[in-house]
C-alpha cells in the first residue's frame, strides 16, 4: 500500500472514532449527566485498577491525577482509532471489529455505574454505530489501490472535513446541553436560611494574627477536596432528594423544601481526610449550616439493633458510620452551607454530611441522596471495601506551619508556630522540642471548641546552625501523640512532625 493509503486510513480511523465519541457524549446528555462513555470508561479503569497503578498515578500525577485520566483515555482512544483505521483498509472488516469491541467495553463501563439504568447502554451504542459508519464509509473511499472503489484525494478530503465539522458541532450541542440546567447559576440564587442555633462567635485569642500560621476558618477556596469523583456532580437543589430507609420504623423521603423547613444549627467543625500525612494538609475548618442529623434519624425512628449509616452519594460512592457518632449529641450535621455560602459544587452541593470527630470517608459523604439504617455485619462501604478502616476516629494531628522547612532564620527569637488537632476530644497541650533537647510547652491559642483545630506557638532561642524541630500533641483525654510512625491506610497516620530550620551565624545575616 502506499504511504498515502496508510495515512488516509489513519484519518479515517481517527474521524471515526472522534464522531463516536461526539456523538456518544451528545445521547449522554440527553440520558443522564452520568451516563457519558469517556467518563464512565475512566471511571471503569479506576475502579478496576490495581493497587500498584493506582498508587503510581497519585505519586506520578499527585492531585493532577484526574486530567491525566482523561488525557491518557484520549490519548488510548487516539491510538486505537489509528490501529481500526489501518486494519480495517487493510483487512477489512476487521477495523469495524476493533471499533465493536471497544463500543461494547463502553457499554460495559456505562452500565456499571452506580446509577445506571438500561438507557445506559445508548450512548455507547450509539457511538459504535456511528464509528462503525464512519469507517466503513472513509474507508471504502480509501481503497484507492483498488482504483474503482476508491475516491479522489478532494472526495476524500471533502468527506473528512464534512464528518469533522459534524463531529465538532455535536460535541459542542453535548456541552451547551450539559451546562443549560446550570446549578452554578441556581447554586448563586439560593438564598441560606438564618440559623435557630447560631455558632459561638470566634474569639480574637483563637485565631492568631502572626504570617505564615494557618489561618483558624479555611476560605472555601483554599479547603482541601478530597473525593472519587471524576466529574464533579451537578445536581440541583430541585432533583435533590433524601431517601432515609432501612432498619427504620418509617420510611422517609426529604426535599430541598423539606430540609429547608428545619431547624438549622451552625457550627464551626474541623474536618480531616484519613489519607492525611504526618504534617499534611488534608484538613480543613469551615463554619457549616446544616440540620441536625439526628433530628432526622429521631424522624424514622431507629430500630435498636441498628448500629450503623450508610450514606450514598449521587455518584455511587457510600460511607458507613457508626450511629452512636450521630446520636451522642455531638453536632453531626447535614450541611448546606459552608462559610456563609451554599456549599460549593466540590465540596457536595446542594446537601452533604459533617460530623465531628471521624474521618471523612466514614462520615462526610458529599452530594448525599440515600440513608440506609443497617448493621456494620451487614453493610460495607466504599473505602472498606478497599482495604481502609471500617471505624475510624480521628487521630490526634500536629503540625509545625512555620518557620518554612529548610529556611534560613537570624539567630535569636524564632517564632515557630502550628496547627494540631484531635476532633471531638479537643487539645489540652503541644510541646515542641529542639534536636535532642527537651520537651516544652507551646503557648496554646484560645480553645474555639474540642470539635475544631487549635494554634500553637513557640518563641524558641535559636542559635546558629543546623537544628530539627519537633512536635507532639496532647488530646482533651490526656494522650500524647505517640513518636512511632504509621502509615494513613488502614486508620490514619501517627508519628511526630518535624523540621529541619538553618540559623545564621550573627556574622553571616
Ligand atoms: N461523594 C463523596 N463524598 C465524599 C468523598 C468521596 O469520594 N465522594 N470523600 C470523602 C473523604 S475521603 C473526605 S476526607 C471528605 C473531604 O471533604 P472535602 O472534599 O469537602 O474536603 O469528603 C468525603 N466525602
Ligand atoms: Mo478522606
Amino acid at each position: 500500500m502506499r504511504v498515502e493509503t496508510y495515512v488516509r486510513a489513519a484519518v479515517a480511523g481517527v474521524l471515526a472514532v472522534a464522531a463516536g465519541v461526539a456523538v456518544g457524549e451528545l445521547v449522554a446528555v440527553l440520558v443522564s449527566p452520568f451516563a457519558s462513555p469517556y467518563q464512565a470508561v475512566a471511571a471503569f479503569l479506576v475502579d478496576h485498577a490495581p493497587a500498584f497503578a493506582r498508587e503510581w498515578a497519585i505519586d506520578t500525577f499527585g492531585t493532577a491525577d484526574k486530567p491525566a485520566l482523561m488525557v491518557g483515555v484520549g490519548a488510548a482512544l487516539l491510538a486505537l482509532a489509528v490501529v481500526a483505521g489501518i486494519i480495517q483498509v487493510r483487512k477489512p472488516p476487521w477495523g469495524i471489529a476493533v471499533v465493536v469491541a471497544f463500543a461494547a467495553f463502553g457499554v460495559v463501563a456505562t452500565t456499571t455505574r452506580p446509577t445506571s439504568d438500561p438507557s445506559f447502554v445508548l450512548p455507547p451504542l450509539a457511538a459504535g454505530i456511528v464509528a462503525a459508519g464512519v469507517l466503513v464509509l472513509l474507508c471504502a473511499g480509501s481503497r484507492i489501490q483498488t482504483a474503482e472503489a476508491g475516491w479522489n484525494r478532494r472526495q476524500f478530503l471533502t468527506a473528512a472535513v464534512l464528518i469533522g465539522a459534524a463531529s465538532g458541532a455535536s460535541a459542542l450541542v453535548a456541552r451547551q446541553l450539559s451546562r443549560a440546567g446550570d446549578v452554578l447559576a441556581e447554586r448563586r440564587r439560593v438564598r441560606l436560611p438564618v440559623p435557630a442555633s447560631a455558632a459561638e462567635p470566634i474569639p480574637d485569642g483563637a485565631q492568631l494574627q502572626i504570617e505564615g500560621a494557618t489561618p483558624f476558618v479555611t476560605d472555601n477556596a483554599e479547603f482541601y477536596r478530597i473525593d472519587t469523583a471524576l466529574q464533579v456532580p451537578r445536581l440541583s437543589t430541585q432533583d435533590w432528594r433524601l431517601r432515609v430507609h432501612g432498619m427504620v420504623d418509617d420510611e422517609l423521603t426529604l426535599d430541598w423544601d423539606d430540609l429547608l423547613a428545619m431547624s438549622m444549627s451552625e457550627r464551626v467543625i474541623t474536618l480531616s481526610c484519613v489519607s492525611n500525612e504526618v504534617g499534611g494538609d488534608l484538613a480543613g475548618n469551615a463554619r457549616w449550616l446544616g440540620v441536625p442529623m439526628r433530628d432526622i434519624l429521631d424522624r424514622v425512628g431507629v430500630r435498636g439493633d441498628a448500629d450503623m449509616l450508610l450514606s450514598t452519594s449521587v455518584d455511587g460512592w457510600t460511607s458507613g458510620t457508626p450511629l452512636e457518632a450521630i446520636t451522642d449529641g455531638r453536632d453531626a450535621l447535614l450541611a448546606i452551607g459552608m462559610n456563609g455560602e451554599p456549599l460549593p459544587l466540590e465540596h457536595g452541593y446542594p446537601v452533604r454530611q459533617v460530623i465531628p470527630g471521624l474521618y471523612g470517608f466514614v462520615s462526610a459523604c458529599k452530594w448525599v441522596t440515600d440513608w440506609e439504617i443497617t448493621r456494620f455485619d451487614r453493610a460495607q462501604a466504599y473505602w472498606t471495601e478497599r482495604g481502609w478502616g471500617v471505624r475510624a476516629p480521628i487521630k490526634s494531628a500536629s503540625r509545625i506551619d512555620r518557620p518554612a522547612p529548610l529556611s534560613t532564620q537570624p539567630a535569636g527569637r524564632v517564632m515557630v508556630a502550628g496547627t494540631a488537632w484531635a476532633q471531638h476530644r479537643g487539645i489540652s497541650a503541644v510541646e515542641v522540642r529542639v534536636d535532642d533537647g527537651p520537651w516544652q510547652r507551646a503557648e496554646l491559642a484560645e480553645q474555639y471548641s474540642i470539635d475544631t483545630w487549635r494554634q500553637w506557638t513557640f518563641a524558641w532561642d535559636a542559635v546558629p546552625g543546623q537544628h530539627t524541630i519537633y512536635c507532639r500533641a496532647t488530646d482533651g483525654a490526656g494522650r500524647v501523640q505517640p513518636e512511632q510512625r504509621v502509615a494513613p491506610i488502614p486508620d490514619g497516620a501517627t508519628g511526630w512532625h518535624s523540621r529541619v530550620i538553618r540559623v545564621a551565624d550573627a556574622q553571616s545575616q
